[in-house]
C-alpha cells in the first residue's frame, strides 16, 4: 500500500544517513591481530564477563568462536569478509544503555557455551550453528533502546512497515543489509541451498527473540518434551528447538554471577526508564511501572517477577532435557534469592 512504501522510504532513507559499514583501515587492523585463545576470553563459562574487554578484544572474542567452531574453514569464509562483517556489524549497534554491542556477544558467547560445554552441539548441524551465532550478533542491530509496544504508540515508520514483531522484523533486515554490503557476506561461497536454509535459521532466530512469539514457542518445546521426544531433527522441530536457545541466550544476564547481574540490571532499567521519560514527555502518557523512574524501588520485586515467569520456567524445561545447562538455571536461582532479599527489604 501507498502507507506502507512511505513507511519504507523513510525507514531506508533513515538508514542511509546512518548505516556504513566498516573502513578498510579497521579490518586491515583486525586482520593482522593475533586472535587469543578461547580460554583467554573464558568464552566456554556461562560466567564470561564483557567488562574488562576493549572494544577490540569483542571483536577477537567473536572471531575466535568462529575459529573454535571450525566454521571458517568448514564454509570457506574468507577471513578479510568475516572481519570487515564483524566490525560492521558492530557499527551498526547504537550506543544505547543495554541494547547494544555488547549486549549481542553477550548472547552470542552464551549460545557458544550452551553449544560446547552444554553439550548442544550435537543436536545441530555445522550450518546451523553457523546460522545461531550470526542470529546472535546481529538479533538486535540497530536497537534504539525502545521496545514495539513504544514503536506502535508514536506510530513510528517502523510500526507502520511491520505491524507484529516490529523491531525483530528490523533487526532482520539489519542483518540482510550488513550481509548484502560489498565484502561483507560471510556467506558468500556457500551453495544456493545451504545459502536459503542459513538465511531460514538466522530468520526464524532472529524473529524468535520477539517474547510474544516465546511464549508459543515455550508451550510447543513443551508438548514434544512431554511426549518424550529425543529426536530433535526434523525441521519444525529444530526451528522450535533454535528460538527456545534464542531466547535462553537472550535472558542470559540474568544467570550470571550476582555483582555482573546486579550490574546488568541496573541498565535494563536505565534503558527502560529512558523509554519512560520520552512517554511522558513525547506522548503526555504515564509510562508502566517497569519504564517509570519514580518506582524505581520496585525494581527486585520485578525482577523476582520476571524470572518466575519467564526464566525459571525456560531454564528448568531446557536443563531436564539438555542437563548440560543447568548452570544456567543454578545462576538465576541463585539470583532470585538476592533479588528476594532485597524486594523484602523494601
Ligand atoms: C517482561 C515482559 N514485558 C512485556 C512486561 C514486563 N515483563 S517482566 O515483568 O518480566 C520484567 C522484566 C519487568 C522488569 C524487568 O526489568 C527491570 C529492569 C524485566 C527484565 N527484562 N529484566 C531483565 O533483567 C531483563 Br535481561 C529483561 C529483558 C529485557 C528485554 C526483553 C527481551 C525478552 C526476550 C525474551
Ligand atoms: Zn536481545
Amino acid at each position: 500500500s501507498a502507507c506502507k512504501l512511505m513507511a519504507k522510504q523513510k525507514v531506508a532513507l533513515e538508514c542511509l544517513s546512518y548505516h556504513a559499514t566498516a573502513s578498510l583501515d579497521d579490518t586491515l587492523r583486525l586482520i593482522n591481530d593475533e586472535i587469543p585463545s578461547v580460554e583467554t576470553y573464558n568464552l566456554y563459562s556461562f560466567k564470561f564477563i564483557d567488562f574488562d574487554l576493549t572494544d577490540d578484544d569483542t571483536c577477537r572474542a567473536t572471531i575466535r568462536m568462529f575459529l573454535q567452531c571450525n566454521l571458517v574453514q568448514q564454509f570457506h569464509i574468507p577471513y578479510e569478509v568475516l572481519c570487515r562483517w564483524v566490525l560492521s556489524v558492530k557499527k551498526n549497534y547504537r550506543p544505547v544503555k543495554y541494547h547494544n554491542w555488547r549486549h549481542a556477544l553477550n548472547v552470542a558467547q552464551t549460545m557458544f557455551a550452551m553449544l560446547k560445554t552444554g553439550k548442544m552441539e550435537r543436536f545441530m548441524t555445522d550450518l546451523e550453528i553457523l546460522g545461531l551465532l550470526v542470529a546472535c550478533l546481529c538479533h538486535d542491530l540497530d536497537h534504539r533502546g525502545t521496545n514495539n509496544a513504544f514503536q506502535t504508540k508514536t506510530e513510528s515508520p517502523l510500526a507502520i512497515l511491520y505491524t507484529t514483531s516490529t523491531m525483530e522484523h528490523h533487526h532482520f533486515d539489519q542483518c540482510v543489509m550488513i550481509l548484502n554490503s560489498d565484502g561483507n557476506n560471510i556467506f558468500q561461497a556457500l551453495s544456493t541451498e545451504d545459502y536459503r536454509t542459513v538465511m531460514k535459521i538466522v530468520e526464524n532466530s532472529i524473529l524468535s527473540t520477539d517474547l510474544a512469539m516465546y511464549f508459543k514457542k515455550k508451550s510447543l518445546f513443551m508438548e514434544l518434551v512431554e511426549n518424550g521426544e529425543f529426536d530433535w531433527q526434523s525441521e519444525s522441530k529444530k526451528e522450535i528447538l533454535c528460538g527456545i536457545l534464542m531466547t535462553a541466550c537472550d535472558v542470559g544476564a540474568i544467570a550470571k554471577p550476582w555483582e555482573v547481574q546486579h550490574k546488568m540490571a541496573k541498565l535494563v532499567a536505565d534503558e527502560f526508564f529512558d523509554q519512560g521519560d520520552l512517554e511522558k514527555l513525547q506522548l503526555n502518557q504515564q509510562p508502566m511501572a517497569m519504564m517509570d523512574r519514580e518506582r524505581k524501588d520496585e525494581l527486585p520485586k520485578m525482577q523476582v517477577g520476571f524470572i518466575d515467569l519467564i526464566c525459571l520456567p525456560l531454564y528448568k524445561v531446557l536443563s531436564e532435557t539438555f542437563p548440560w545447562i543447568q548452570p544456567l538455571y543454578e545462576g538465576t536461582m541463585e539470583n532470585r534469592r538476592h533479588w528476594q532479599d532485597l524486594a523484602e527489604k523494601v
